[in-house]
């Protein structure tokens, strides 16, 4: 047998033996565990002036989720908006899971987490952990009650 037929083997059977131990494990092969995901309350804004972009006119969606700030003496304007980061979060079903946010623009966001029922508020400058058990799978959101509708993330609970 030649050397690369060799080598070829060895990474067939390698192959063979990574393929068997993912059949072998069953389901979806995720486990569930202890799981942090670290985040923040922000406001992404875009400035610009008038003199090379016009102030928008066109009406935006209700809440204070979006936000224009008028032109000032210099003709600068401002976009903003505010946004959980990340805005989407995966977990594995029964995972216990902390949400551990922080404050980093606005003094406060009162949110909840829905179909799990949890309550809680984010403020600027501290650390707000929400701990649950990922107990029931599929697509929940976590709101934001005062920046809506941009503030509003997703929380993706994967069956096990
Ligand atoms: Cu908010």
């Amino acid at each position: 047998m030649g050397r690369r037929t060799g080598i070829a083997l060895a990474f067939a059977a390698l192959a063979l033996m990574l393929v068997a131990s993912a059949c072998s494990s069953g389901g979806t092969g995720l486990e569930a565990g202890e799981r942090t995901v670290y985040m923040a309350a922000i406001e992404p804004k875009g400035t610009t002036s008038v003199d090379k972009e016009p102030f928008p006119t066109a009406p935006l969606p209700a809440g204070d989720g979006y936000g224009l700030e008028e032109p000032d003496a210099d003709g600068n304007w401002v976009a903003e908006t505010y946004r959980w980061l990340p805005g989407e979060v995966t977990v594995v079903q029964g995972d216990r899971v902390t949400l551990e946010f922080f404050g980093v623009n606005g003094a406060s966001h009162p949110a909840t987490l829905e179909g799990y029922g949890i309550d809680f508020e984010v403020k600027r400058g501290q650390v707000t952990r929400v701990e649950f058990t990922a107990d029931r799978a599929g697509i929940f959101r976590f709101v934001c009650k005062v920046h809506q509708p941009a503030m509003t993330g997703t929380l993706v609970v994967l069956p096990a």
